[in-house]
C-alpha cells in the first residue's frame, strides 16, 4: 500500500536558480535528497494545494523520467489536488508554458537544461514556471531559495510508481495523476495563431526546408505540425527523436553546434529555407540560403512583418528585447511608431509585459523570440512567424533579410563566450570593469571613443520591482555597442559574454564578415575589460 512518508532531510547551499532554474551537473542532481529537497521548496509555495493543478514534463534528457517520477510521488505526498504529466515525461518548455495557461495550473516544473549537454556527465535542470506560465519571476525563486536553505524534511509517497507512457487518468492517493499527449495542446495553439492553410500552400509548392531537432524534444512537435498537418515531405525533420543524451551532441542551435546545417545552406546548393531548435525547445536558429540570420536581425524582421501571422495581425503594441540585443529592432519600432522595452537577460522579465498588454513580441540575442501566446521563447513558433512570412510576402529568405538591412540599415552582432573561466578571476575583472565606468565616457580606445559606460538596471513599468548590475554596457560614438555579462546558466566555473555590435547604414557595406566588421569593437572590448590579462584566454571559446 502507498502511503506518505515524512523523511528527514538537512539542506543544500547550492539551491539557488539561476537565468533559467537550478541548473548543475547530472552528478549533482544524483545525491541523496538533491531533487526531494528543491522541490518541497518548490512545493512549499503553492497555495490551496488541494485544489491546484501542477504540469510536470520536460526535454527528455538522462534523469528525466526518474525525476519525474519523484515529483508525482512527492505532488501526491503533499496533497496536491491534480498533476498533469507529458507522455513519457516529455514537455517542451512552450509547451509547457501553453498547458499550465490553458488548463489553469498553479505552475509547472520543467526538467531540462536547455542547450547544455545531457548525460551522467552532462547536466540536467529544473525549471519552475508560475500560474502565468511563465518562468518564476526573482521574487518567487528567492523564496524558492530560501525555502530550500533551511529544509529539514519533505513529503513523499513511497513505493509509488505511475506508469507516465500510457495516456489517461489515474489516482496516486488523494491526487488525479492524469498522463497527456505533450503535441497536442501546442499544436492546437498553432492552428489558431498561424494560417494553416496558406502555410500548407507554401509547403506543398516546391519550398524546400529542413528543420533540425538536434535529437532533443521539438522532434515530435515537429513532425506533427511541419509534416502531418502542413503535409511537408517526411524528413523534412531531421534528428527527430528525443534522446536522452541528444545523440552525445550539444543541443544548442547556433553555427558551432548545428554546423552541418549551416554548412547545407551555406553549400552550392542551399535548401530554401532551415531552422532548428535547442534541447527544451525553446530557442530557434534561422538559416537563409547563403548566410545564418543573427537572432538579433531575426527578431526586427520579424517585428517588421508581424502581421503576417493572424495572431498578431491587429499589429504590435510594443515590443521586448534584453540588453544585450542588438538594437536592430529599435529601428523597426521606430518606423511603426511602437515603444521598445529593455529587459535584463532571461525570459522572466517579458511575462509582465506581455500580460498588461504592452508588447506583442520579444526577444533575445541567445536566440530566443516570442509572443503573448505563452510566456515562454518558442523555437518552433518562430519558425512558423517565419514561413508565414515567406508565404505571404512571396520573398526568399535571403532577399528578404537583405532588403530589410537596406531599409533599416544593418547591426553587425557577434557574441564572444569565455567558458569555464576561474570564478574569482571573473568576479575580478566585472568588479574592476564596474569601478572604471565613470572615468570611461570621452577616452578613446581602438580608435573608438567611449561616449557612455553603464551598468544596466531594470526597473519594471508594471510591478515597478528593480533589478541591478544586469550588464556593463559601453556604448561609442560610433554607432558601436559593447555589452559584459557573466552567465546564469553555466554549470562549470565562470562563463564571461561579450556582445558587440556596431551599426551600418551603407548598403553597399552589407556583405561583410561580421567577425572583420566588428574587429574595432572587438579589439576595444578586449583593451577596457583586460580579457587576456586577467583570464589568460586570448580568444573566445565560443563565436556565435
Ligand atoms: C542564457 C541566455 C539567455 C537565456 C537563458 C536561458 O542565459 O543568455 O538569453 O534566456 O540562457 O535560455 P545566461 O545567463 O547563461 O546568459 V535556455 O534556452 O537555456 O532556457
Ligand atoms: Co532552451
Amino acid at each position: 500500500m502507498s502511503r506518505i512518508e515524512t523523511v528527514a532531510t538537512t539542506p543544500f547551499d547550492d539551491q539557488r536558480p539561476g537565468t533559467s532554474g537550478l541548473r548543475k551537473r547530472t552528478r549533482v542532481f544524483t545525491q541523496p535528497h538533491y531533487v526531494e529537497n528543491f522541490v518541497q521548496a518548490i512545493l512549499d509555495g503553492i497555495p490551496d494545494k488541494a485544489s491546484a493543478t501542477l504540469v510536470v514534463g520536460g526535454d527528455g534528457r538522462h534523469l528525466g523520467r526518474e525525476v519525474t517520477q519523484t515529483i508525482v510521488a512527492m505532488a501526491a505526498g503533499n496533497g496536491i489536488g491534480r498533476v498533469l504529466v507529458g507522455q513519457g515525461g516529455l514537455l517542451s518548455t512552450p509547451a509547457a508554458s501553453c498547458v499550465i495557461r490553458k488548463h489553469g495550473a498553479a505552475g509547472g516544473i520543467v526538467l531540462s537544461a536547455s542547450h547544455n549537454p545531457g548525460g551522467p556527465d552532462g547536466d540536467f535542470g529544473i525549471k519552475f514556471n508560475v500560474a502565468h506560465g511563465g518562468p518564476a519571476p526573482e521574487s518567487v525563486t528567492e523564496a524558492i531559495h530560501a525555502r530550500a536553505s533551511g529544509l529539514r524534511e519533505y513529503r513523499i509517497v513511497r513505493d509509488a510508481t505511475i506508469d507516465i507512457d500510457t495516456l489517461g487518468p489515474t489516482r496516486l492517493l488523494d491526487t488525479r495523476v492524469e498522463v497527456i499527449d505533450p503535441v497536442a495542446d501546442y499544436a492546437a495553439l498553432m492552428e489558431t495563431f498561424f494560417d494553416f492553410e496558406a502555410l500548407r500552400r507554401l509547403l506543398a509548392g516546391g519550398f524546400r526546408m529542413r528543420f533540425d531537432a538536434m535529437s532533443a524534444i521539438t522532434g515530435p512537435y515537429a513532425v506533427e505540425i511541419l509534416e502531418r498537418r502542413l503535409g511537408a515531405p517526411a524528413g523534412t525533420v531531421v534528428n527527430a527523436t528525443p534522446l536522452p543524451d541528444f545523440g552525445g551532441h550539444h543541443p544548442d542551435p547556433n553555427p558551432v553546434h548545428a554546423a552541418e546545417l549551416v554548412a547545407l545552406m551555406t553549400g552550392p546548393d542551399p535548401l530554401d529555407f532551415a531552422a532548428a531548435s535547442d534541447g527544451d525547445g525553446d530557442r530557434n536558429m534561422i538559416v537563409a540560403p547563403g548566410f545564418y540570420v543573427a537572432p538579433s536581425d531575426s527578431l526586427a524582421v520579424l517585428a517588421a512583418n508581424a502581421t503576417a501571422a493572424p495572431g498578431l495581425a491587429n499589429g504590435l503594441p510594443g515590443v521586448a528585447r534584453s540588453m544585450p540585443t542588438s538594437r536592430a529592432v529599435d529601428r523597426v519600432a521606430q518606423a511603426l511608431g511602437i515603444r521598445v522595452y529593455e529587459t535584463p537577460t532571461g525570459w522572466k522579465y517579458f511575462a509582465n509585459l506581455l500580460d498588461a498588454g504592452l508588447i506583442g513580441l520579444c526577444g533575445e540575442e541567445s536566440a530566443g523570440t516570442g509572443s503573448w501566446h505563452v510566456r515562454e521563447k518558442d523555437g518552433l513558433w518562430a519558425v512558423l512567424l517565419w514561413l508565414s512570412i515567406l508565404a505571404k510576402t512571396g520573398t526568399p529568405a535571403d532577399a528578404l533579410v537583405r532588403a530589410h538591412w537596406a531599409r533599416f540599415g544593418r547591426d553587425y552582432y557577434t557574441r564572444h563566450d569565455y567558458e569555464a573561466l576561474d570564478t574569482q578571476a571573473a568576479g575580478a575583472l566585472t568588479a574592476a570593469l564596474r569601478a572604471r565606468l565613470p572615468e570611461l565616457p570621452g577616452t578613446s580606445v581602438a580608435g573608438l571613443t567611449i561616449a557612455q559606460a553603464d551598468d544596466f538596471t531594470y526597473t519594471d513599468p508594471v510591478d515597478g520591482s528593480v533589478t541591478k548590475a544586469q550588464g556593463i554596457r559601453i556604448v561609442f560614438e560610433e554607432g558601436a555597442r559593447a555589452v559584459f555579462r557573466l552567465s546564469g546558466t553555466g554549470t562549470e566555473g565562470a562563463t564571461l559574454r561579450v556582445y558587440l555590435e556596431r551599426f551600418e547604414p551603407d548598403p553597399a557595406r552589407h556583405d561583410r564578415d561580421p567577425q572583420e566588421a566588428l574587429a574595432a569593437v572587438i579589439a576595444a572590448a578586449r583593451e577596457i575589460a583586460q580579457i587576456e590579462t586577467r583570464t589568460g584566454r586570448s580568444a573566445p571559446d565560443v563565436t556565435s
